[in-house]
């Protein structure tokens, strides 16, 4: 099989998936239902439609576009990810697996390579949890780790529900059809930038991902009792973002002393109100991110946050509520597919490690329907989420390779 990567073409289609953003150039913000995720993914369709795939839409926007196998009874091999960007981020995260598995599926085609399995590209909806607050929305509903009726209760920060959301941007139906039926995929393989350092840092051009971290998240809202900047003194002081800055510290304080490398906690997000400099806050939202590749340790993190609630709350007499949005586990990838992987980049004569994937993906949640894994490549300094993530085009072209050989591997 003489598998070749149409490298223009795939770098230039990066370019221009990546100027279709609700922000200026080279900054990318594509949040989920807007009119630049709409703009997107027509723009991905009518790629998907190019290529001669059969394209779908189920009731959450979640995407698909098929490769029709010989034998269509057979359990279909997908790959893919998300075209969804944060504020202000980069060209590469989710768009490399997207745009890499059409690019893989097109080179197999032109290869005159014929799957007995289907090969399915799926472009996941919301990955990114900047709109309702919880990542994986779509790969969450496929692998029904999230209910319909717990998804209908979303909201995003103006209050708008995922089904007014939903149906507004054109997706009819109802949520409870979008769960895949047992047993519909063979096996998922997701390639993707690596956000992190390891593979620059080691000089390897490729990772296999054996494990991805348990996220979670929660919402917390302090309440104090504000009031005037000149006439309250420190001691009658219920400063609710003195007790933010300190819950804040505590947090990272339980990242960093968890015994282990594999914690992270992150604050991203602060609100203060009222926001007058001459006015003690009296509201603060905080929204705090925690992860580990071990459950157990995850969660003392997460029961250290909650006690220094209460002892906060208690020391500043300040009133202090936390809503968990998700706290999930992690997932090990499929021996299986990590071989095929392993043997694809032997028969390529590319040097690979196994790794660990410290950011969750969609291939956390259809770990639970299919047997998954992850190929990475580097990205410099390890940036992401950020407009400076950057991947070099010979990395993105070596995954690629690397994603048709297995997809063909998988589906013969
Ligand atoms: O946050 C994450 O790990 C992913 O990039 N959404
Ligand atoms: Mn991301
Ligand atoms: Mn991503």
């Amino acid at each position: 099989m003489n598998l070749t990567i149409d490298r223009d073409r795939l770098l230039s289609e990066i370019e221009a998936l990546a100027s279709i953003s609700e922000a200026e150039p080279p900054v990318v913000t594509r949040i989920v239902f807007t009119p630049s995720d709409l703009k997107a993914r027509a723009w991905m369709i009518a790629r998907c439609n190019e290529a001669g795939l059969a394209v779908r839409q189920d009731a959450v926007g979640n995407t698909f576009a098929r490769w029709n196998g010989s034998d269509p009874a057979a359990p279909v091999v997908g790959t893919g990810s998300h075209i969804d960007a944060i504020p202000n981020a980069g060209k590469y995260d989710g768009v490399v697996g997207v745009l890499g598995g059409l690019e893989a599926i097109r080179a197999l085609r032109r290869s005159g390579f014929r799957p007995r399995h289907s090969i399915e590209l799926l472009i996941f909806t919301s990955e990114e949890p900047t709109r309702f607050g919880i990542g994986c929305l779509g790969s969450r509903l496929l692998s029904g780790a999230l209910s319909p009726n717990a998804a209908r209760k979303l909201t995003d920060n103006d209050g708008a529900t995922l089904e007014d959301v939903r149906r507004r941007a054109g997706f009819a139906g109802e949520l409870d059809q979008v769960t895949l039926p047992a047993g519909y995929h063979e096996a998922f393989v997701e390639l993707h930038i690596e956000q992190g350092p390891l593979l620059e840092r080691q000089q390897i051009p490729l990772g296999i991902v054996t494990k991805i971290a348990a996220p979670a998240s929660l919402r917390i809202l302090i309440d104090g009792s504000g009031g005037h900047a000149g006439g309250v003194l420190m001691p009658d002081r219920h400063d609710a973002l003195c007790a933010a800055a300190e819950l804040i510290l505590a947090i990272e304080n339980a990242a960093r002393t968890s015994g282990a490398i594999d914690t992270v906690a992150t604050v991203g997000i602060c609100n203060v109100f009222p926001g007058a400099v001459n006015s003690i806050p009296s509201r603060v939202r905080l929204s705090v991110d925690v992860r580990d590749t071990d459950r157990q340790r995850r969660d003392l993190v997460m029961h250290t946050i909650d006690a220094t609630c209460h002892s906060i709350s208690a020391n500043r007499q300040v009133e202090i509520h936390s809503e968990l949005l998700n706290a999930d586990a992690p997932a090990d990838c499929a021996p299986e597919i990590i071989e095929a992987l392993s043997h694809s980049c032997r028969k390529h004569e590319l040097n690979f490690i196994p790794m660990v994937s410290r950011a969750y993906h969609d291939s956390l949640f259809m770990a639970r329907i299919a047997p998954v894994a992850m190929l990475f490549i580097p990205c410099r300094n390890g940036y992401s989420h950020r407009p400076d993530e950057y991947a070099a085009p010979d990395d993105i072209v070596r995954g690629t390779l690397v994603l048709a050989e297995t997809l063909a591997t998988l589906s013969r």
